[in-house]
């Protein structure tokens, strides 16, 4: 991604997932906004933002973070929020293995807890070691969890997998994790 793209991708993550008022937005309870306010709010705090470059944003993105709706006049992110935002996403059987990347002075605590999510509103898994480790090193040295997904969700934790092929569950206590 170019130099725009990643300054753009960064400005919506923090709009479409934290903090929509610090441009002055409202997102709906599934976490959309009318582009045409999303634009209009950029350009009032000072932000260029114009359509061509939303829809390069979210065709391109390395991640996938952003979904144009079909009619094309909403916008939102797909995963990743911290604000209460319903996605209606359906709970989905997983595979029986998932990964969670993360680094070292947090395994202590991960013990104890399992997996959290923290601000978030999920704990976000990844489905191959690849993604994860690239999770994880956004940390420093990866270290990489194997999460018995398959298990979790025999014994009644809901699973959803997001438009961008994240998986998310609320929490994954500490008998589920594997160590290796
Ligand atoms: C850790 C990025 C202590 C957890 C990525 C992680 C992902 C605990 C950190 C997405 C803990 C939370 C999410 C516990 C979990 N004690 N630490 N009990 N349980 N943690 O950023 O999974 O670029 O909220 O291991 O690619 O790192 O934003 O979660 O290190 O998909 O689209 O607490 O964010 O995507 O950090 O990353 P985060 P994450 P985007």
């Amino acid at each position: 991604m170019d130099r725009d793209l990643i300054s753009t991708s960064k400005f919506l993550s923090l709009v479409l997932r934290h903090q929509p008022e610090k441009i002055g937005l409202r997102l709906d309870d599934e976490g959309w906004v009318e582009v045409d306010e999303l634009l209009a709010a950029a350009s009032r705090s000072g932000r260029k933002l114009n359509r061509p470059l939303l829809e390069r944003v979210v065709r391109e993105n390395d991640k996938q973070r952003f979904a144009i709706s079909l009619d094309g006049r909403r916008i939102r992110a797909n995963q990743g929020h911290s604000l209460a935002v319903n996605l209606r996403l359906q709970p989905v059987e997983p595979p029986e293995l998932l990964y969670h990347g993360t680094v070292a002075k947090f395994l202590d605590s991960i013990r104890n807890d399992g997996l959290v999510r923290g601000t978030r509103q999920y704990v976000h898994l990844s489905p191959d070691l690849e993604t994860a480790r690239r999770v994880g090193q956004r940390r420093g040295q990866p270290v990489i969890l194997v999460v018995e997904a398959g298990r979790m969700c025999r014994e009644g934790h809901l699973f959803y997998h997001s438009d961008n092929g994240v998986w998310l569950t609320e929490q994954v206590p500490a008998v589920y994790l594997r160590w290796d």
